[in-house]
């Protein structure tokens, strides 16, 4: 088998999605995804312009020497849009193995190594009651984990936190980029009122997470984790900007609620301190930015020694077919530890129909042969690429801050 060509498909049902299909001689194809919210379109063209042409007349079969010619083969390495465009390909050419042995992808990767996945979802609220109200909702839908952000008191409008009906989407379409406000004294003084609240309505029993979203210092993450201690949160995420993974260890002196990092990763690098060291408890890169299932299985496995286990991101810029790789995935490894789960919108799930299934806080990949997910080409050509950004933000005296 020899792949015949390969070509990007830039789609938007709703938000935007960077695809990747590689065509095989023997009409097997793969998808992958490349998608980088907000700049999607550097990704395309490290695709097209530079990695397609060196991949038609390749064994498809050979992933890790293709995954290694990529890499190091380029001599610049690292960085979200060479890992995302290169994680597209892996995960396009694992979907061809598969899919060539007429197996699920779980079964390459080891096969199960247990029944179902675990999936926490979004609580989102506008404020305390419309948070405790949400929560609620979920734990009715069935969910077993769910994450919470709500809107904080005198602060106009924060991550995670929509006012309409529609579910939070921080990505905007148009120019400029969204500008939003932040105060983390306000935060602070907050977010354990909040989990108080939760645990006194809901009990002990729901596994309860948050997003700081990289907001604060190594101090103030150390002052809100001791806080929240009573509260046995599951985790608390990207609780500092994480490019300096020695932050956490001051963190780590201070707080035992466990702590998750890495969705703004993108390779073992970025994440060598923070496991070898045991600063964190999950690592959350996802399949599509962290270079694919090749290198992501270096990463889980690296982590497995430490005791970390995964949680992957799986936010809706991730398309479908990064959700899949990750439940195939998490189905496999024996350090899984939770699986993030935002359901696509109908347009999405119409353009990228899937084998993959939520039931009773749990997910299921599927049986089918791959990855189980297909990209159906003429609904996306329906929806074209949009440009559109993340936020920025921005402290209450106009000091630009993380977002
Ligand atoms: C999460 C993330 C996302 C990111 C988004 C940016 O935990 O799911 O923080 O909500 O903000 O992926 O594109
Ligand atoms: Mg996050």
């Amino acid at each position: 088998m020899i792949i015949q060509n390969a070509k990007v498909i830039v789609c938007s049902p709703g938000r935007n999605f960077v695809t990747l299909k590689i065509n095989t001689d023997e009409g097997i194809y793969g998808v992958g995804d490349g998608t980088l919210n907000g700049r999607e379109l550097p990704v395309v063209s490290y695709l097209k312009d530079h990695i397609i042409p060196c991949l038609i007349g390749r064994d498809p079969f050979q992933i890790e020497d293709i995954w290694q010619y990529l890499y190091k083969g380029a001599y610049w390495r690292r960085g979200p849009v060479t890992m995302a465009a290169i994680g597209a390909v892996d995960m396009a050419l694992w979907d061809i193995k598969a899919k060539a042995l007429q197996t699920p992808l779980y079964n390459l990767l080891g096969g199960k190594s247990r029944d179902r996945v675990m999936v926490y979802s979004h609580a989102n609220g506008c404020d305390l009651e419309a948070s405790i109200d949400v929560v609620g909702k979920h734990l009715d839908e069935g969910y077993k984990a769910v994450r919470i952000q709500s809107g904080i008191p005198g602060v106009a409008g924060t991550y995670g936190v929509t006012n309409t009906k529609d579910p939070y989407e921080p990505a905007q379409r148009g120019l400029p980029p969204e500008s939003k406000h932040w105060s983390t004294e306000k935060y602070l003084k907050y977010v354990p009122t909040l989990f108080q609240k939760i645990r006194d309505t809901f009990g002990d029993e729901p596994r309860l997470l948050h997003d700081c979203h990289h907001r604060l210092t190594p101090i103030e993450a150390g002052r809100l984790g001791k806080e929240l201690e009573p509260y046995h949160l599951f985790w608390i995420e990207d609780c500092i900007p994480a490019e300096l993974q020695e932050g956490f260890r001051v963190i780590r002196q201070h707080t035992t609620t466990p702590l998750a990092v890495g969705e703004v990763f993108n390779s073992i690098w970025d994440t060598h301190i923070l496991i070898s060291e045991m600063l964190i408890d999950y690592i959350r890169t996802s399949i599509c930015h962290g270079g694919g299932i090749s290198h992501m299985k270096k990463v889980v496995s690296f982590a497995e020694l430490y005791h970390v286990k995964t949680g992957f991101h799986g936010a809706t810029d991730l398309s479908p077919v990064t959700l899949a790789a990750s439940l195939h995935f998490d189905l496999a490894i024996n350090n899984f530890g939770i699986q993030e789960y935002m359901p696509h919108n109908e347009l999405t799930d119409e353009v990228f129909p899937h084998a993959y299934y939520f039931k009773d806080g749990f997910m299921y990949p599927g049986d089918e042969p791959g990855l189980g997910v297909d990209m159906d080409e003429e609904k996306a050509a329906e929806y074209p690429y949009e440009r559109a950004y993340l936020p920025i933000n921005r402290k209450e005296d106009g000091t630009l801050f993380d977002w």
